[in-house]
């Protein structure tokens, strides 16, 4: 996938990914400044101000595109998609099929916009990215304040302002929630699947399964993770298990059990692929491609495969 080291591009970089015990460990983004609806903010909420780099096949980028269409602020945040595929280049505009091209630097690859905002960034030049067009500065790359700033800072724009997903009476839960779904599924499925010793493998897929029995027993009492209303927390897992049968059981050997399986889960997906927006923001088309053919370490045919049918997952556009 490559990364940047002091803003040059390195496109093998295994010494950097390689963890000695075999654990595969997420490195810290690096971009956490904020929107705020104030007059005097160094980045202040504006109708057209912001952008949003995503990857449609990237379930951190997915919360963000989630949060978007929730609080409808598509004509308030513009946003393109990089191509599904990923090579040396890492994530690009132009290289692969089914990107959008650069609406603001016209850049080929995303790393270009890294180093152009911060030209000795060391670091992985990843999506999701909210660049600010006015100062043409990155503003936040980390997924889980990117759903915040959209949730809290644009409700003078948003035409559902009362949409809360972060309410204050159930912070404390959300974020303990939040907690071990982060490190046991949504990473999770990663530590599983990139892994490279048996007991951090296994490790990794007893955690996995654990959390996802412990869902399937809390959806007997309750609708969403944090109750009987829809929160962030259930946007940062629905992601996950989108991509859950199509991919991670098999691409990254998360195989004890489908969601399809759980008979509660299975239908809570459901039900938050069709609240409103929802089933349009998911691209399996995009998901498939580029799990498939950009680990090649995982896949080196790089071919993908047919199943399963996702046919239930289908939405009138
Ligand atoms: N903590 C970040 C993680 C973002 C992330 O890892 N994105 C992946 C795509 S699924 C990426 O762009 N990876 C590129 C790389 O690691 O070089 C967030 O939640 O925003």
């Amino acid at each position: 996938m490559g990364m940047l080291i002091n803003g040059s591009w390195l496109s093998n970089d295994d010494a950097y990914r390689q963890h000695a015990s075999g654990e595969f460990v997420r490195p810290q983004s690096a971009f956490r400044e904020w929107v705020s609806p104030e007059a005097s903010a160094k980045y202040r909420a504006q109708a057209g101000r912001y952008h949003l780099y995503v990857s449609n096949a990237c379930p951190w980028a997915h919360r963000a595109i989630l949060v978007r269409a929730i609080k409808g602020l598509e004509s308030v945040i513009s946003m393109s998609t990089v191509a599904p595929e990923t090579g040396g280049n890492g994530w690009s505009f132009v290289e692969f099929q089914g990107g959008d091209p650069d609406p603001v630097f016209q850049a080929a690859h995303l790393h270009e916009i890294y180093s152009r905002v911060r030209s000795d960034y060391t670091g992985r030049a990843t999506v999701p990215v909210l660049l600010d067009k006015h100062t043409g500065e990155i503003v936040n790359n980390e997924s889980s304040e990117i759903i915040r700033i959209m949730n809290d800072s644009f409700n003078a724009f948003s035409p559902y302002p009362d949409t809360n997903l972060y309410p204050e009476h159930l912070r404390t839960r959300i974020d303990e929630v939040n907690e071990w779904v982060y490190a046991t599924i949504n990473n999770g499925v990663y530590r599983a699947g990139f892994a490279t010793s048996q007991e951090k493998y296994e490790e990794a897929v007893s955690a996995l399964f654990l959390s996802l029995d412990r869902i399937e027993q809390l959806l007997e009492t309750q609708d969403f993770l944090c109750g009987h209303a829809l929160t962030e927390a259930d946007l940062r897992l629905f992601p996950t298990l989108i991509r859950f049968d199509c991919v991670y059981y098999f691409h990254f050997k998360c195989n004890i059990r489908r969601i399809a399986d759980y008979p509660r889960l299975a239908d809570y997906v459901k039900r938050l692929f069709e609240l409103p927006g929802v089933g349009r923001t998911v691209n399996f088309k995009h998901i498939r491609n580029h799990y498939f053919r950009s680990h090649t370490k995982l896949n080196p045919s790089r071919i993908i495969p047919m199943g399963p049918d996702l046919a239930a997952f289908s939405y009138a556009s």
